[in-house]
């Protein structure tokens, strides 16, 4: 899969891409990472990437010319057809579903913006979509394009290895994480679970499916409403609300 990200800070891309996960998927070709920086592709003495916004007020307008331009050549660099995605907080808010249905796509150019925004135009006429990463405040699209790598490049084929990509099962996604524990095994008084310490593994997988699904009623009830459970998770859920009373 090839990224493109169109950005004013192209080093802030690929200096975080390049650690990780992601760095060892694009050293191991399954991930091919571009940068495209708008101000190569000005044509003023000054290299002019902003402009003030027609009507006034506060702040700078990212002006059409430099964004479409970077766009095109991206387009040309890759060989199928591309999704262009504008990060900006007035985007549908990613989710791993989104991330999924996206990680078949060939080749994503992702824009990140930074001032104000970009002129409206380059949103209609060069977009296919525009992406949030939640309700609040960044700074410009880069750390968003950096989370959509990142989470996309983890469900690419030979990216993670067996143990975590078994993690990624049917019976887990949706539900928080079961607790994790590592020596010593006593802790200013506080020990860890005996049964992790049982070696029967049929018990350690019933108790961490208990507490995957006790810490997502717990924490996450929005995210247990939303999930399909088994007998046998019914069961384990219930046996963990009586212990709580
Ligand atoms: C406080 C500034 N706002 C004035 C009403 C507008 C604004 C402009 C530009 C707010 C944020 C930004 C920069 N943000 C992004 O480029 C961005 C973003 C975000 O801020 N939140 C969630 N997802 C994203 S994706 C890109």
């Amino acid at each position: 899969m090839r990224f493109d990200v169109v950005t004013l800070f192209p080093e802030m891309v690929t200096a975080a891409a390049g650690y990780g996960v992601t760095g060892r998927a694009i050293e191991r070709k399954i991930v091919d990472l571009s940068v495209w920086n708008p101000r190569d592709y000005t044509h003023d003495k000054h290299k002019t990437v902003d402009d003030r916004p027609y009507g006034g007020g506060p702040g700078m307008v990212m002006k059409y010319q430099p964004l479409h331009d970077a766009v095109n050549d991206a387009k040309q660099a890759g060989d199928t057809t591309a999704k262009v995605i504008y990060l900006s907080p007035q985007g549908k808010t990613i989710t791993q579903t989104l991330l999924s249905e996206a990680s078949g796509i060939s080749q994503l150019i992702l824009v990140a913006g930074r001032y104000e925004g970009i002129d409206e135009r380059f949103v209609e006429m060069d977009c296919d979509d525009e992406w949030s990463v939640g309700d609040y405040v960044i700074s410009g699209g880069e750390l968003a394009a950096l989370i959509v790598i990142d989470a996309i490049t983890r469900l690419l084929p030979g990216v993670l290895g067996d143990e975590d990509s078994a993690l990624q099962d049917s019976y887990t996604d949706g539900l928080l994480d079961y607790p994790h524990f590592t020596r010593p095994e006593q802790l200013a008084g506080c020990s860890v679970p005996d049964v992790l310490l049982s070696g029967n593994h049929a018990n350690i997988g019933r108790w961490r499916m208990k507490q995957a699904l006790g810490r997502t009623w717990l924490k996450r009830p929005d995210l247990l409403k939303k999930k399909k459970l088994n007998a046998e998770q019914e069961y384990l859920l219930q046996q963990f609300k009586n212990e709580v009373e």
